[in-house]
């Protein structure tokens, strides 16, 4: 989504082997209480949720200020409390700015790039000891999904930007090699961000700035994470 649109998502029931309602509970964005994705159990009004042949339909405004890149999550299935952010029910939603524009660090300065200079994404979720990975890709127009520790890849010198989101209960410290980029929202130069749960981060580097091409690790730095295989690859060719 852009600033300033409002969507409509319509949620279908497409578990075969259960009758429990399955919601959409997004961060971020602004919606009407209907659209929470809570059940009764937990709102003591209704269930916002979709059951087998009642599709759900929620409507997200991303208003001024909702730029950012956001969870959304079940909080029905299996817990109606809870819901089941551990069987893998979540995704991103991706607000873009209004301005079209998003901060970065290119050849040493502090500056803003266009989106549409920007022809590849990463989503990459923390979720306990492992990464998963998904690909936007504006060059063929496709999401691509990239399963746990995925290696990403980029020719040197594109604009890449990445999205690194906490699910889950763990803390995790997101490190990049040989790339940095800016704190958002702020002037610092870094290469690590600390994860919890629901946090996020998103920013751009330019593939292989300063260090060429190369296979860069990304991992994450909680030494038992790392040695339990929560580390990928970004791959810079020429
Ligand atoms: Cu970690």
């Amino acid at each position: 989504m852009t600033e300033g649109d409002t969507a409509k998502v319509t949620l279908e029931h497409g578990i075969t082997d259960s009758q429990l309602p399955v919601s959409l509970h997004v961060h971020g964005v602004h919606y009407k209480f209907d659209s929470d994705g809570t059940t009764r159990a937990l709102n003591g009004v209704a269930d916002q949720a979709a059951f087998p042949g009642k599709p759900y339909t929620y409507e997200w405004i991303a208003a001024p200020g909702t730029a950012g890149t956001w969870p959304y999550h079940d909080h029905a299935f299996g817990d109606p409390k809870v819901g089941a952010e551990d069987q893998g029910l979540y995704g991103t939603l991706i607000v873009n700015p209004e301005s079209g524009k998003v901060p970065a660090l290119i050849d040493g300065k502090v500056t803003q790039v266009n989106l549409k200079d920007i022809k590849r994404e990463f989503i990459l979720w923390m979720h306990e000891t492992t990464f998963w990975g998904q690909e936007l890709n504006h060059i063929v127009n496709r999401e691509i999904p990239l399963w746990t520790n995925p290696t990403v890849g980029a020719r040197q010198g594109e604009l890449v930007r990445f999205h690194v989101i906490g699910m889950g209960t763990a803390f995790h410290t997101f490190h990049l090699h040989g790339h940095r980029w800016i704190e958002p929202g702020t002037t610092h130069v870094v290469d690590t961000v600390n994860i919890g749960p629901i946090n996020r981060q998103s920013f751009v580097v330019k593939a292989g700035e300063g260090v060429g091409t190369g296979d860069w690790h990304y991992h994450c730095h909680v030494v038992q994470h790392m040695q339990s295989g929560m580390m990928g690859k970004f791959r810079v060719i020429q």
